[in-house]
């Protein structure tokens, strides 16, 4: 068996370096912990940028998985399948009233992509916008997926840099500004795209009232309100999802990360009839969008949310931690912000350093743009295992 060393010089020589990876081989996980191939344990705190938030190997998800293997993997979409109705159903009661029809799909990015094309259609066949002049409002710092489309939009020099020319037709805004967004509006804007939290930012949350008041100007101007809830949805910020601590409803939601369960690449779009009825019979689609399996694990995610109170459990100990990390007292650190387990520390230098030292202590944690460190531990952590992380923490920052 190859040590870790080993296993990253592999990879270093057949992998493309699209990541600078925390040095951890990760060999087995179960609920909150994961082991690298020597056999130490971390407490991940990163849980997959929120796609864990049901715990590593959830053993409802993995038998839910397990059973529809004895039945039927893949149909394509070319046929129906006994499945997905009855997932879109549960999915759409779980996102409340106002959502009542869903479009499946795989990966985070497909789910923005296939709000965009939804929201452009809209645009030039109900709200009557010219010809390909369609208008999408997003802001700066945003991370929405790695598409061209999408990074066409991004403010981030490393997601864009030599990967155009991009894809016209949208608008940056500075985020958290209401002024910039009624001024960016014009008669061809078709949808405003936004994260309730920006969380590759460094976990930037709005002001209070910011969202309610981004709802009220878009329904004012008839532009289709899109929240980008696949990192802060399924209870990561203490509700299942975050605009219900505003009672901001969208009309659009892309989904995805922990509707997975943690175990295959699930994701969607819910909206309602009189916008995804612009979808017609070979408009849109995937391969796998919607599969056996995907809606198997799909139904099992969400079961496990709410039989496990996993939003409540996350508004609770998040509550606890933010309090417990604000009594840290050290002057490199610049702000402790969060809401529920989706909590960062941003310190006045380089946070790598800090990462490091928090492996040695047996907590994986991961940094985002230099100075901020993002802590997501799976929802399903206890108060006992968190008290241990934060006095790791504490021992690690406030020393
Ligand atoms: C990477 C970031 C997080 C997302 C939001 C859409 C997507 C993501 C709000 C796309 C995905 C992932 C992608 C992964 C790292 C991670 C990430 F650092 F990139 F920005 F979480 F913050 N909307 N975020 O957060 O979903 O296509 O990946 O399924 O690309 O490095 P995806």
């Amino acid at each position: 068996m190859m040590d870790s060393k080993e296993f990253m010089e592999l990879e270093s020589i057949h992998g493309a370096h699209n990541y600078h990876p925390i040095p951890v081989v990760i060999t087995k996980a179960e609920g909150p912990w994961v082991w690298d191939v020597e056999g130490k344990k971390y407490l991940d705190c990163l849980s997959a940028y929120s796609a864990v938030n049901q715990g590593h190997l959830h053993p409802k998800i993995v038998k839910a998985l397990k059973d529809q293997l004895d039945r039927v993997a893949l149909t394509s979409r070319a046929f129906h399948n006994d499945r997905m109705a009855l997932y879109l159903k549960h999915l759409l009661e779980i996102c409340g009233k106002e959502f009542t029809m869903a479009l499946p799909m795989n990966t985070g990015a497909e789910a923005v992509e296939t709000a965009i094309k939804m929201v452009r259609r809209w645009g030039y066949e109900v709200k009557g916008v010219e010809k390909n002049k369609a208008e999408i409002i997003v802001c700066e710092e945003n991370f929405h997926g790695r598409t061209t489309t999408i990074i066409g939009f991004s403010t981030d020099p490393d997601a864009t840099t030599n990967f155009g020319p991009y894809t016209p037709g949208f608008k940056i805004i500075p985020y958290n500004n209401l002024e910039a967004l009624k001024n960016a509006i014009t008669p061809n804007t078709v949808a405003f795209l936004v994260e309730p939290i920006q969380g590759e930012a460094g976990v930037i949350i709005p002001s209070d009232g910011y969202l309610k008041k981004v709802r009220e100007i878009c329904t004012k101007n008839n532009v289709l309100l899109i929240f980008d809830e696949i990192q802060t949805g399924f209870g990561r910020t203490g509700k299942m999802f975050c605009h219900q601590h505003e009672g901001a409803i969208p009309d659009v939601m892309t989904l995805g990360k922990a509707l997975g369960g943690g175990l295959l690449p699930v994701s969607a779009v819910v909206s309602r009839k009189e916008i995804m009825g612009v979808f017609t019979p070979g408009s849109h689609g995937s391969t796998f969008g919607g599969f056996p399996l995907a809606c198997a694990v799909g139904d099992a995610a969400l079961d496990v949310l709410v039989e496990e109170k996993l939003c409540e459990n996350a508004a609770e100990l998040g509550e606890f931690f933010i309090k417990e990390l604000k009594t840290i007292e050290h002057s490199r650190i610049k702000e402790i912000r969060g809401k529920g387990l989706f909590v960062a520390i941003e310190l006045h230098e380089k946070a790598r350093p800090f990462t490091q030292q928090l492996i040695e202590e047996g907590i994986l944690a991961k940094e985002t743009h230099d100075y901020a460190i993002r802590f997501a531990p799976p929802l399903v952590i206890s108060k006992e295992n968190l008290e241990w992380a934060i006095t790791k923490i504490k021992k690690v920052i406030g020393s």
